[in-house]
């Protein structure tokens, strides 16, 4: 019994210190130096960068449109949005030649024998999963969202967002593991030159090029996608499916009124935006109602979450001034409701900070002319530092809460 067992462990032993014969296993299978620490490490660094920033500025835009009490999001900058969200799909864009770089750095190691050598390594072994498939999900998703392409059944902000966390969890328990090698490499101030140098004898990619392709491929990404928020950049946005300045008025069009089934419903010569709620009794305007108030003109970027963004001049009027007129206070959240009968997108819940702001309009014109119909007419509404999901156009009904 005690031998048998014996024999047993014996045979364990062996088979762990043994690799398997076939060729993934065998010591030596990969003889490429790109598949070496020193690269893997320095785009370890970057994507760790990169995730950083996306999650962090992922997580804002999804507090922003699902605030919990402790939550409020600011009106000022009024550009701030524009730019965490533009930093979201920028840095997610980016990631991916670096994570697709990475995947070929660092796939011999899967097949590392023996499969665990550490508590360390196991903790390691477990997290790669998570953190590859959650990593590929998360791009995979973020690009389709950008496109308008929903191919699956489930809906994608909840989706995403609870693939992040995994992701981010499977993160850091890879850069604790991993830690101590990034250190190393960093470190080495002359990283082994000869292996390198015996690489491109060869005529093979060297070490430090595989990081300059990385790096080239991330750049191009970069400079092919940003244009859709930054405006210089626009001509070289190949990438991007939504350029800031392509769409009637000159701005892109997410929800045209054909498809929100607002057609006749806006063109309405007997059209009113009806104001009521906390007020001393509910009052209708109409257009001419409406053009009477005072008018107001201001600058302000549109920023939808899918990363475009544009800057238009706004003219209508201001919610403060609105409230002003029916005797409503000014402080407090307001719901903003659009004449579009379904969709998620139909309504918003202003929070204190953005009701107050007196750069908050119920847009009545852009650029100086009436509302196009598709960017809502006649009235959206339009608040400084909103995400653009929120920005409800169409606006019929105002609630003060
Ligand atoms: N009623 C309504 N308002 C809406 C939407 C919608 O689907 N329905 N889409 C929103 C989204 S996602 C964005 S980005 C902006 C875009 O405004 P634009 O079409 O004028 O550029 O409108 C917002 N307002
Ligand atoms: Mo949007």
């Amino acid at each position: 019994m005690v031998r048998a067992a014996g024999r047993l462990a014996a045979n364990l032993a062996r088979w762990v210190a043994t690799p398997p014969p076939v060729a993934p296993f065998r010591e030596g299978a990969f003889r490429s130096g790109l598949h070496d620490e020193a690269p893997a490490a320095w785009l370890g660094v970057a994507l760790g960068v990169t995730f950083t920033v996306c999650f962090v500025t992922g997580l804002a835009s999804h507090l922003i449109q699902n605030p919990g009490s402790w939550f409020a999001w600011p009106a000022r900058p009024v550009g701030l949005y524009r730019v965490t969200q533009g930093l979201h799909v920028v840095t997610g864009l980016v990631s991916i030649p670096l994570l697709l770089i990475k995947l070929f750095v660092v796939y011999p190691h899967l097949w590392a024998w023996p499969p665990v050598r550490s508590l360390r390594h196991a903790v390691d072994r477990v997290s790669i999963p998570a953190l590859v498939g959650g990593s590929l999900f998360l791009l995979v998703t973020g690009v389709q969202n950008t496109m308008y392409w929903y191919p699956w059944g489930f809906f994608f902000p909840p989706a995403h967002y609870w693939a992040a966390w995994i992701t981010i969890g499977a993160l850091i328990m890879h850069i604790g593991a991993k830690a101590g090698i990034v250190r190393r490499v960093a470190a080495a101030r002359e990283p082994r030159a000869a292996p390198d140098l015996a690489e491109a004898d060869r005529g093979g990619l060297t070490r430090r090029g595989v990081l300059g392709l990385a790096g080239a491929a991330s750049g191009l990404v970069f400079l092919t996608t940003a244009g859709t928020t930054v405006g210089p950049l626009q001509r070289l946005a190949l990438l991007s499916p939504r350029r800031p300045s392509v769409g009637p008025q000159g701005f892109p069009v997410n929800q045209p009124a054909e498809t929100a089934g607002v057609v006749q419903a806006a063109m309405d010569p007997a059209f009113v935006l009806r104001v009521e709620g906390n007020l001393p009794r509910p009052v209708e305007f109409s257009l001419a109602d409406l053009a009477a108030l005072p008018q107001r003109e201001i600058e302000l970027p549109i920023a939808c979450v899918e990363g475009w963004s544009a800057t238009a001049r706004w003219g209508g009027v201001a919610l403060v001034d609105l409230l002003r007129a029916v005797g409503a206070p000014v402080g407090g959240p307001v719901f903003v409701e659009s004449l579009q009968q379904a969709g998620l997108y139909r309504s918003t819940t202003l929070n204190p900070a953005h009701a107050s702001d007196p750069a908050t309009l119920l847009a009545l014109r852009v650029g100086g002319e009436p509302l196009h119909l598709d960017h809502g007419f006649p009235v959206r509404l339009i608040a400084p530092n909103n995400p653009g999901v929120l920005q409800t156009k169409w606006v019929a009904r105002v609630e003060v809460l």
